[in-house]
């Protein structure tokens, strides 16, 4: 629909919102549907390119500002009255000591409890008359934020107490069973969709939704751990509040032991490390409290954290196994990874068998034969890896990457820096299969849908041989694809479609030239508003950019020189794909500031702030100097926060962002 002017935007974005919004309720809430994903996503690009010209117009209710069909919103304040503390760390058994020294200076006669600590996210239930009224996060400890609604839909979680105490506020943490995650993890994977990182994020993710009937979905549970504030009933020691809790319906910690003193304290620390990964949901560690809850009143609490209290935190688990083999891979930019093969053995509660060695340097480093006895672990209890060998295997040699490429069989080169090792062939099949994956993938070229399952059949099955066949693709060749629907067909080629007519920063990170990320392929596409303005632009044009070097202005010279390079472009303009950039911002109001965010925030995602302060012609970085003009603080901000006070730049809320954004353009 044509638009003339403001006014007429401000109506058809109205208009818009509106149809969209109740579209999306239809499909997401009563599970119908007006209309076809098609009309959808066009009705949603002509928003966005509305919005875009007119970023003052976007309404709050916007839908898109829903990522990936869920809504990130505010939700109300809540101010928690009694504060809800978080645990001061230890790493070892010295620390677990000091804390019972410090106890005991105070209280000789102290006995604990422990329990296991679960990860996920704490939150307070408020219960008036034994009703559940309110639910609400943790936030930074004072405030955080109501999510009633989502907390209802979580089975555990009582909406009436056995018994109707005029008021109780309880504080547990919410979290994803492991089975429910994998679950939920396996679907977003066949959906093409990110899936998420662990529970923790998953439980999370859920927790944050606008729409409660997505959480319902996801299966959430809760254990309950603490009494914050009672009425009707009186309580003195952590066995009793936990039995009362259970009484009033609550689901609480799955178990605690009581100890006399700090050695069984740590016994049982230690009994718990041991069984952690065969528990049905993660912990990160587990919690010693004094027992007695007049003693815990009586020792109060530091600035930051109850004197009462602390959580030991368990290191990552590490096993021995056999080095069988070194697989060696070839990446997008030809460098050889390499890739250790061992025994599976169970780590973090999952079986793993590989991990990787990154070059030849860190296998020199850690002297690694095949047939050796290793010990591996995960770091951070998600990606494995090889930590040291614990007995050379008798005679063998340190393993050496190969000289010639396990791909194509040219001759590998050692990079200046002496890193890698690369083959430099660019027929090479492995590093064409990588670079289509790339071309894809989200913050390329963005095609929904086509992963690298896809892409690696459509390239073994010879359907594309370079980046510019996928828009040749008929649902024919898809059909070649087992498991793959008819609709997932058409929607897949829809994305293939849609993409041709991304911004052309898009189309030349995609090229995956080397030294070129995201952030330098939109800087060439602002400079250079199309491809051929690209194609004509010298080395003193490409230095001439703020942000670029000698490296990079010779990487793009050198890949637009090659006839492969060139054929593609060719090749890719005549399949229609757009190659101009989107016209830089008619509202430029952030012109010449560079914003740091920090912290939590609650009413935009990061990419989504990003989005907003570039499309006002801001930048942002990643950390505060005396060149940050703002800094955007959302939720427990730590020390980008201190930096910008101690360099006393401006710091500003979500609220104030929404204000800035929201002001006519003067
Ligand atoms: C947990 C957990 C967290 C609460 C206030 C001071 C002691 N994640 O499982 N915190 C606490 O206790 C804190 N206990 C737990 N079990």
């Amino acid at each position: 629909m044509e638009v003339k002017n403001k006014e007429d935007a401000r109506g058809r974005i109205d208009a818009l919102t509106e149809q969209l919004n109740r579209y999306s309720y239809q499909y997401y809430v009563l599970n119908e549907s007006e209309v076809d994903d098609y009309t959808y996503d066009r009705l949603q690009r002509e928003l966005l390119a509305l919005e875009e010209q007119y970023p003052e117009l976007i309404r709050p209710d916007s839908p898109t500002r829903r990522v990936g069909g869920m809504a990130e919103s505010t939700f109300t304040a809540v101010h928690h009255d009694v504060r809800m503390e978080s645990l001061q760390d230890a790493f070892s058994y010295e620390e677990i000591e000091d804390f019972d020294r410090r106890v005991r200076e105070r209280f000789t006669d102290a006995d604990y409890v422990v329990e296991p600590k679960i990860d996920g996210l704490s939150v307070s239930l408020e219960y008036e008359n034994g009703v559940f009224v309110r639910g609400s996060t943790r936030g930074d400890g004072d405030d955080g934020e109501d999510i009633t609604e989502n907390l209802r839909t979580v089975r555990s979680i009582p909406l009436r107490l056995t018994k109707p105490l005029p008021f109780l506020e309880v504080r547990g943490e919410v979290y994803m069973k492991r089975e429910v995650f994998e679950k939920i993890v396996g679907a977003q994977e066949l959906n093409g969709e990110t899936p998420f990182k662990n529970p923790r994020n998953a439980a999370a993710g859920s927790l944050r939704q606008k729409n409660a009937a997505v959480t319902a979905a996801r299966q959430l549970d809760i254990f309950v751990f603490n009494v914050q504030r009672i009425e009707g009933e009186a309580i003195t020691g952590h066995r009793q509040s936990l039995e009362l809790l259970r009484s009033l319906g609550f689901v609480t910690v799955p178990f605690f032991t009581p100890c006399a003193d700090i050695a069984e304290a740590e016994r049982e620390l230690t009994r718990i490390g041991e069984i952690r990964f065969t528990l049905p949901f993660d912990i990160d560690g587990a919690v010693i409290k004094v027992n007695d809850l007049e003693k815990r009143r009586a020792l109060g609490s530091t600035a930051k954290f109850p004197r009462w209290a602390i959580a030991y935190k368990y290191p990552p688990e590490e096993k021995e196994t056999v080095l069988r083999d070194v697989e060696v891979t070839v990446g997008r930019t030809g460098a050889l990874t390499p890739t250790a093969v061992f025994d599976p053995v169970l780590l973090a509660g999952t079986s793993v068998a590989r991990a990787s060695l990154h070059n030849q340097d860190f296998i020199n480093k850690k002297g690694l034969s095949i047939g050796d006895r290793i010990v591996v672990r995960k770091a951070g209890d998600i990606i494995p890896e090889v930590v040291r060998v614990a007995e050379h295997a008798p005679d063998a040699p340190v393993f050496t990457l190969p000289d010639r490429c396990p791909s194509c069989g040219e001759p590998v080169f050692r990079d200046p820096d002496g890193a890698f090792l690369r083959c430099n062939n660019p027929d090479c099949p492995a590093q064409l299969l990588r670079n289509l994956i790339h071309f894809c993938s989200r913050d390329a070229m963005d095609i929904e849908g086509m992963g690298d399952a896809i892409v690696t059949v459509l390239a073994q099955k010879g359907l594309i041989a370079d980046a510019a066949d996928i828009y040749s693709l008929k649902k024919e060749d898809l059909a070649a694809l087992d498991r793959l629907g008819d609709k997932s067909a058409d929607n897949l080629l829809r994305a293939v479609g849609n993409s041709k007519n991304n911004d052309l920063s898009r189309l030349l990170f995609a090229f995956g030239i080397q030294n070129i990320g995201a952030k330098a392929a939109k800087l060439l596409a602002v400079r250079f508003g199309d491809m051929d303005g690209l194609l004509a632009a010298d080395k003193e044009a490409l230095l001439a950019i703020d942000g670029f070097g000698e490296v990079m202005a010779n990487s793009v010279l050198q890949w637009l020189s090659l006839a492969p390079s060139r054929r593609l472009i060719e090749k890719l303009r005549a399949a229609g794909v757009r190659m101009t950039a989107d016209k830089p911002p008619a509202d430029t109001r952030f012109a010449g500031m560079t914003f740091v965010l920090t912290g939590a925030l609650s009413m935009y995602t990061r990419d989504e702030a990003s989005a907003i302060i570039e499309r006002f012609g801001g930048k942002t970085a990643s950390s505060v100097s005396k060149k940050t003009s703002v800094v955007l603080a959302g939720e427990a901000a730590g020390s980008k926060l201190r930096k910008a006070n101690e360099l006393g730049i401006r710091v500003i809320g979500e609220e104030e962002f929404a204000k800035m954004i929201a002001q006519e353009a003067e």
